[in-house]
């Protein structure tokens, strides 16, 4: 009988930053994306970037305390710790090592030209440092360490996503196929939820707090935070980013969580007033983060078993993450280790 060929799985990888409180934004755009993966294909590892935090200054017991939060939220989102490797950036000291060999990679050039560093930097012109400059090369990093093959991310990361292809490839053009080039996995609709009061920016978690909708908003202040939202002065509901971005933003964000399209959304609520429309809005949102934030809730007052899984996992990403290091660090050039 002929032995079946079996398949190694593809590595899926994405990361969240405990830099504030997750939004429906990291929700839609991210999070929700990363139970799609058959197990029996992928091997998915989901990590709390908290190096990545600290370009911006955080306070360091409020830090801490999100990591573990954030850890509670993805497996309260319904990721299986025991299927999913879900650990802490800073556990695992590859992510520091491969950065290093990458920086010596990348054009300052490159750099320049990321719009997240240009628009973090005027949020935070006090304290423009070396980090939030760098910060698409530690991505790279995170990325390139366990050869992935999928990054499931917002569209908001498409361009630090490009420079870690260029990278890689950069990388492969020297010393032969090292790692493997990672593709995108982009959500059709939600992958750029917009601000609630500022619909042609982006929804942040560090961004003022009637701007977003947090996982862990109780449902009166997401209805709250949804009444106030910006819409504008006629009463069409249409789908149309360009001229109408409050409404759009809201019929977008129905449509994610409801698997259809916006224009069906707004075909569902037409000759409707804006009031109706937001109290969709509501439903849906509520609806959605309900049983998320009483698992949440379940597991936070347990810290020992969700610190228990980050120490567990970190095991699991330091083995896969060395063997990667060990493989660009021989192709680099660096000194032998253990050869006696
Ligand atoms: N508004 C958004 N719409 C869709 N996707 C989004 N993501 C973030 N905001 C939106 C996706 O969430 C994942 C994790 O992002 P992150 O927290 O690591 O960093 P970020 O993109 O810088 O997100 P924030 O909320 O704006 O964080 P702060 O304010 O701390 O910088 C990513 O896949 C991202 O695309």
């Amino acid at each position: 009988m002929e032995t079946p060929i079996i398949q190694p799985k593809k590595i899926v990888y994405s990361g969240i930053q405990p830099s504030g409180t997750l939004t429906l934004g990291n929700y839609i755009g991210a999070l929700r994306n990363f139970n799609r993966f058959p197990e029996d294909e992928y091997q998915c590892l989901y990590c709390v970037v908290d190096m990545h935090a600290i370009t911006v200054r955080q306070d360091p017991a409020a830090l801490r305390k999100r990591c573990l939060e954030l850890a509670g939220i993805y497996i309260a989102s319904g990721l299986d710790p025991k299927k999913n490797v879900l650990y802490c950036q800073s556990h695992v000291s590859g992510h520091a090592e491969l950065m290093w060999i990458l920086n010596c990679f990348t054009y300052m050039g490159e750099l320049n030209r990321m719009t997240q560093f240009k628009d973090k930097s005027a949020k935070h012109a006090d304290n423009i440092n070396a980090g939030l400059f760098t910060y698409p090369v530690l991505m790279a990093a995170d990325i390139l360490l366990f050869n992935t093959s999928v990054v499931p991310i917002g569209a908001d990361q498409k361009q630090h996503l490009e420079l870690a292809r260029d990278i890689a490839q950069r990388f492969n053009g020297i010393y032969g196929d090292v790692f493997t080039v990672p593709e995108g996995r982009f959500g059709k609709v939600g992958a750029r939820v917009m601000s609630l009061q500022e619909p042609t920016r982006k929804m942040s978690k560090s961004d003022p707090e009637d701007t977003y909708i947090a996982l862990l908003d109780p449902p009166d202040v997401i209805r709250r935070k949804i009444k106030r939202a910006v819409t504008d002065s006629d009463a069409e509901i249409r789908f149309d980013p360009e001229n109408k971005p409050g409404v759009s933003n809201l019929l977008s964000i129905i449509a994610a969580l409801t698997d259809q399209t916006p224009e069906q959304a707004a075909a569902e609520l037409q000759g409707q007033g804006y009031g109706k429309l937001k109290e969709r809005v509501t439903d849906c949102v509520i609806a959605t983060l309900e049983p998320l934030q009483s698992e949440h809730k379940r597991l936070m007052a347990d810290k020992g078993y969700v610190q228990g899984i980050l120490d567990e996992n970190a095991e699991i990403a330091n083995r896969m993450a060395t063997k990667m290091l060990r493989k660009v660090q021989r192709k680099v050039g660096f000194a032998e280790r253990g050869r006696r």
